[in-house]
C-alpha cells in the first residue's frame, strides 16, 4: 500500500509556550511539542506514513495572506525579546514571553509603542510571543505549503503536521495559539497556482474564525466548520449559523455549531450536511483543518467522540473522491492524539 506523504515543521520543537493567561491566572499552555512527538510516534508505528521534515521557507506566500506590519512586528518581537521582556519580568525557571495587557480602543496614530504594540496584533491572552515563535510559525506555514504543492502534483492524500496551529490567526492578529494561518496560506498558494475553487472543512472543536474571516468575501473558497456552540466555547465571537459570507461570497461559508455533549450520530449528520454543500460548490480540492480536540478525552471536553470515530469521519470525507490536504490544528491530549490522527488517515485511504 502506498504511504501517505507527511510533513512536519523543522522549527516546531523550539516553540514551547509555558503558560496561557486565563481570567487573570496562569494555566499550563496546552500547545506542547509533545503533541508532535506523539503524532510522529503513532505514525511511525502505523506504517502508513512517509514522514518528512518540511524545510520550506514560504515568506512570499505568507505575505499574500498576512499584513506586512503584523509580520514585521512578529519577527521583531521574537528577535528583540530580551529588550521587550527584561530580566525583572521573568520568574525563575521561566522563559521570556510577551503577552498583551491592553487592546486598541483608538487608532488615530500611525504607530504605537510600549505595552500597546503587542495589543495591536493580538486578540487574546493565550498566545505569547517568545524568541522562537516567529521561526516556528514560518516553519509551520512552510509545512502546509509543501503539502499543498504535492496535492497540485497529483497526490490524493497529504498530511501537514503543522504546529503552531493556524485557524485562529487573522491577517493582522494572533490568537488561540495561532500566529500564521497555515490553511489560509496553503489555500492562497493553490488559488494562485491555477486552482479555481477549493473547499475547507474545519473539524476542530473551535470555530476557525481566522480562516473564515480571511476568506469571508472570497467566493472561490468554501469554508464549512463544525464546532462547539460559540456561546460556550472559544472563540465566542464567531461560528454562528447566520455567518454565511458576504457580497459575491454570500453562501460560501457554512457554520454548524453543536450543543455540548453532541455524540457521534449528531456529529456525523453535521458532517454529511457540510459535505453536501461542499459537493454542490464543486471544488477541485478538499482541505481539512483537522483538530482532534473533539475527542472525549480532550481537555476541552465538549464532544464525546471516540478514537475509532475518526476513521469513519475520514472515510466519509474520502468518499467524495477529491484530493485531500489535511492540515493539523488543535487536539491537546498527547496520550491519544497520535491514535486519532492515524485513525483519521486510515479512514481517508480506505475509501480511496
Ligand atoms: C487551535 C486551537 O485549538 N486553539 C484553541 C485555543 C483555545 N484557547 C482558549 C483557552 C481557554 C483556557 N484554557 C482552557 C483549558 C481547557 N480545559
Ligand atoms: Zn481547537
Amino acid at each position: 500500500m502506498k504511504e501517505i506523504p507527511v510533513f512536519y515543521p523543522e522549527q516546531t520543537f523550539f516553540h514551547q509556550p509555558q503558560y496561557e493567561l486565563h481570567k487573570g491566572e496562569r494555566m499550563p499552555h496546552l500547545d506542547s511539542s509533545a503533541r508532535v512527538t506523539q503524532i510522529l510516534k503513532s505514525l511511525r508505528e502505523s506504517g502508513i506514513a512517509d514522514i518528512n521534515i518540511a524545510y520550506f521557507y514560504g515568506m512570499p506566500w505568507i505575505e499574500q495572506v498576512h499584513d506586512s506590519r503584523y509580520l514585521t512586528f512578529l519577527a521583531q518581537a521574537s528577535q528583540n525579546i530580551e529588550k521587550l521582556v527584561p530580566d525583572s519580568e521573568v520568574s525563575p525557571g521561566e522563559k521570556r514571553a510577551l503577552y498583551p495587557s491592553i487592546f486598541p480602543y483608538s487608532q488615530r496614530c500611525k504607530s504605537y509603542g510600549g505595552e500597546a504594540e503587542i495589543g495591536l496584533f493580538s486578540y487574546d491572552t493565550y498566545t505569547p510571543v517568545m524568541a522562537e515563535t516567529f521561526a516556528a510559525a514560518v516553519s509551520s506555514a512552510g509545512c502546509a505549503l509543501v503539502a499543498a504543492s504535492l496535492i497540485i502534483e497529483g497526490e490524493k492524500v497529504v498530511y501537514a503536521l503543522c504546529r503552531p496551529p493556524g485557524h485562529h490567526a487573522l491577517k493582522d492578529k494572533m490568537g488561540g495559539y495561532c500566529y500564521l494561518n497555515n490553511m489560509a496560506i496553503a489555500t492562497q498558494y493553490l488559488l494562485k497556482n491555477g486552482v479555481e475553487k477549493v473547499a475547507i472543512l474545519d473539524i476542530d472543536v473551535h470555530h476557525g474564525n481566522g480562516t473564515q474571516e480571511i476568506f469571508y468575501d472570497i467566493p472561490r473558497v468554501f469554508y464549512a466548520s463544525i464546532h462547539a456552540n460559540p456561546n460556550l466555547m472559544y472563540p465566542y465571537f464567531s461560528g454562528y449559523s447566520e455567518e454565511t459570507g458576504t457580497g459575491a461570497a454570500r453562501g460560501t461559508k457554512c457554520n454548524i455549531p453543536l450543543a455540548k455533549g453532541s455524540g457521534e450520530e449528531v456529529y456525523q449528520e453535521a458532517v454529511e450536511k457540510a459535505l453536501k454543500q461542499i459537493r454542490d460548490f464543486s471544488p477541485k480540492y478538499l482541505l481539512i483543518s483537522a483538530g482532534f480536540d473533539t475527542h472525549k478525552d480532550d481537555p476541552f471536553n465538549f464532544f464525546p467522540l471516540s478514537t475509532e470515530y475518526y476513521e469513519k469521519l475520514g472515510e466519509t470525507i474520502a468518499k467524495h473522491g477529491l484530493p485531500v490536504l489535511v492540515v493539523q490544528e488543535g487536539g491537546y491530549n498527547p496520550e491519544i492524539l497520535g491514535y486519532c490522527v492515524v485513525s483519521f488517515l486510515h479512514g481517508l485511504i480506505k475509501a480511496s
